[in-house]
Order: structure tokens, then C-alpha cells, then sequence
């Protein structure tokens, strides 16, 4: 296909490139100053400023060419003024690549105690020490820009599901103007994004609205907001089969907070080229482990003599050094280590699941690598 491309901020330094596409499937580029984003793209969270457990470049290592921070955290501790004093999130986290950040409404509502909603924005009390502070589209794209985001998202609201259709439009109107606020004072600063955020639950009515609205401020990537959100993979996919197709094609689209492995290559046969997700680095720290064959629990007694790793075929430094019985004892014995080698695992076979997602895409044959991806999935016990 043709190869499309956009520039945004009026400068050359971010852009998106799309090269092919298998069905609704899609692979590209992101180009940024600070290097290159690979679509479809997996973001590993590093919520506190570290991607738990892991060194930056071991991170790196996995695959990773972007990761997720959050507004939320970082405003509460260490606080942005600081992050930026002391030169920015890049630079205190040692991490010198793309970083995008949410916006901080989202987490306010899983987290904080105490909140407060209005038109102006958020007051909530802080889940670490119960101080008040006050969240708006302003205060978020100030917070953004003082961490030195690549990626900003807009300032928003993420109804909890279930809730009325009357519910879930108030919400998403009252996100769409939020958005329009987050534009404005987002402004122009060349070699940074500003990507919009749909809502609208899990009707296709609002979604559309929302897209329009989201399209006519106009914003360089967009993403899908408001899933995951205890609706289910089938409700999900219901709506990732019609609400890309409301966007652009020529800008990013990205999924928020998705997901376990097959949700993943299920946004991306359905046109999603960016996700993060906790599960691969939080898992690793719960002893739950995630391979092609399908996904174990390292604290099962079942492990604890097996010298197999944990998949024979895994090229991560912990399948190729460890055997399952050494990190079972490790993981039993609450060492350190085990949350190390677990989340190393875990973010290198999500990568590899992508990479290999790109390769198919590139190569037109996107539906034979997933029917792959399932098949090998279905074998049983690991
Ligand atoms: N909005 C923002 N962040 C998010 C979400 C959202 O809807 C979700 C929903 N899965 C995760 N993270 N700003
Ligand atoms: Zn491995």
C-alpha cells in the first residue's frame, strides 16, 4: 500500500508511517526525536518512574522502544517541579527514548481517595498521604510538559462500567470539552504529541460522537479510552470492531490499559497500534508467568524439581539461565531476584509477540500468524 504519512506540530520531528496492513491490521512507524516507535507498538508501564524491577536498558533489551508514565504518580511523589529541576523524566529515570504519559484523571479514579468531579476538573486526596489536590486539562498538560512527555495524553474521565447510556454521554461530553481544553493549553510545542482520547462505553452512537468531536480539535495520534474496564474480551472486541474505523487512518490509534496476550493481537487484527500494559511487570511480581504455550504459576509445587525453563524455546536471559525450580525457590523465598527474572520473561515474550505481529503484518499474512499464535496457545499444561 501506498505509504501515508503525517506530520504534526508543523515540524519534521514527529510523524507516523504507515508501511503495511493485513486485513485491519496495521504496521508502521512513529518517528520522534527520541528515537522510533515500531507499530504495533507495547509500552511497558513504568507508572513510579521504573518500570519495576528492571533496569532501563534491560528494558530496553526486551524490545521496548517506548514506556507509559503517569501524571497521577509522578504529581504526588517525587512531584513534577522536581522531575523537572532536576532535568526531566527522562533524564531522572535514565530512560533516553519516547515516553508517553496519562493524563492523571484516569488513575484518580482507580486510586485516590475522596474525589470530586465538576466542569473545571478533579479535587481528590492522595492515596500515599491523604493531601488534596486538584487535577484539570490545564494542571495535566503543565504536568506533562514539566515531566518533558513525548507523547501527552488529553485530561479525562473513564465512567466505571456498568453505568446508563445518559451516564456514559454526560461523561464523554464532558470529556470531549476537557479535551478541547487539553488542546488549548497544550499549545504548540514542535517534537511533542498530543494524543485525544475516545470514549463512550460500549455504544456505537457515542463512539462516533466522540470520534467527531475528538477530529474536529484535531489531535496527532488517538486513542481508545474507557475499555477494560470490566466489560469483558467479547463487549471489548465488540467495540474495537467498529470504533477504529471512526479515526483516521493516517494517525496512531491506541489502546489504554490492554491487556492479557490475546486481547492484544485481538486489538491489533482489529487496527490498534499502541498498548500498555501492567500485566506483564505486575504478573512477574506475582509469580504468574506468560509463554506461547500459554500461562503458569511459578508457585506451583509442580515446579519445584523441573530443571526445564520456562520455555525452552525463549530467548529471554531467564529462560536461558534458570531452570523452573530454581525460580520457584526464589519466588517461594521472596527474593528479589524472582521479580527480576519473572518480569524480564514477561516483557520479553510480550514483545516477541509484537515483533511478530509487525513481521506478519509486513508480510500480508497477519490471519496465518495468529491462527499460529492460538494454536499454539491450545496445547495444555505447561
Ligand atoms: N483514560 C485514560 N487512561 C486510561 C484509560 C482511559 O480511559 C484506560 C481504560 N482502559 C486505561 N488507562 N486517560
Ligand atoms: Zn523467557
Amino acid at each position: 500500500i501506498a505509504t501515508i504519512r503525517c506530520m504534526w506540530a508543523g515540524m519534521n520531528s514527529f510523524s507516523f508511517s504507515l508501511h503495511a496492513e493485513s486485513g485491519q491490521a496495521r504496521t508502521g512507524v512513529i518517528s520522534t526525536p527520541r528515537g522510533e516507535i515500531r507499530t504495533p507498538a507495547f509500552m511497558p508501564v513504568g507508572t513510579a518512574a521504573t518500570v519495576k524491577a528492571m533496569l532501563p536498558e534491560s528494558v530496553r533489551e526486551t524490545g521496548a522502544d517506548i514506556l507509559l508514565g503517569n501524571t497521577y504518580h509522578l504529581m504526588l511523589r517525587p512531584t513534577a517541579e522536581r522531575i523537572a529541576k532536576l532535568g526531566g523524566l527522562h533524564k531522572f529515570m535514565n530512560w533516553e527514548r519516547p515516553i508517553l504519559t496519562d493524563s492523571g484523571g484516569f488513575q484518580v479514579m482507580s486510586l485516590a481517595g475522596l474525589r470530586k468531579l465538576n466542569e473545571q476538573g478533579v479535587t481528590f486526596k492522595s492515596h500515599i498521604d491523604g493531601s488534596k489536590h486538584e487535577l484539570t486539562p490545564e494542571r495535566s498538560m503543565e504536568i506533562q510538559k514539566l515531566l518533558g512527555s513525548d507523547i501527552v495524553m488529553c485530561f479525562d474521565e473513564c465512567p466505571a462500567l456498568p453505568a446508563t447510556d445518559k451516564e456514559v454521554a454526560e461523561s464523554m461530553r464532558l470529556s470531549m470539552r476537557w479535551a478541547a481544553r487539553s488542546k488549548e493549553a497544550f499549545g504548540d510545542r514542535p517534537g511533542h504529541a498530543l494524543f485525544g482520547i475516545m470514549q463512550g462505553g460500549v455504544t456505537p452512537e457515542l463512539r462516533e460522537e466522540s470520534a467527531k468531536a475528538l477530529q474536529e480539535i484535531g489531535f496527532d495520534g488517538y486513542a481508545v479510552g474507557g475499555l477494560a474496564v470490566g466489560e469483558g474480551q467479547e463487549a471489548m472486541f465488540g467495540v474495537l470492531d467498529y470504533a477504529p474505523g471512526y479515526l483516521p487512518k493516517d494517525r496512531p490509534r491506541y489502546l489504554m490499559g490492554v491487556g492479557k496476550p490475546d486481547d492484544i493481537v485481538g486489538a491489533v487484527k482489529r487496527g490498534i497500534d499502541m498498548m500498555d500494559c501492567v500485566l506483564p511487570s505486575r504478573s512477574g511480581r506475582t509469580g504468574q508467568v506468560w509463554t506461547r504455550y500459554g500461562f503458569l504459576n511459578i508457585k506451583n509445587a509442580r515446579h519445584q524439581d523441573d530443571p526445564r525453563p520456562i520455555d525452552e524455546n525463549c530467548t529471554c536471559p531467564t529462560c536461558r539461565n534458570y531452570s523452573r525450580a530454581y525460580l520457584h525457590h526464589v519466588f517461594r523465598s521472596q527474593e528479589i531476584i524472582s521479580s527480576m527474572l519473572l518480569t524480564w520473561h514477561n516483557l520479553h515474550y510480550y514483545q516477541e509477540i509484537m515483533a511478530g505481529m509487525r513481521e506478519a503484518i509486513a508480510a500480508g499474512r497477519f490471519d496465518t500468524w495468529e491462527t499460529e499464535f492460538h494454536a499454539q496457545r491450545a496445547q495444555g499444561d505447561i
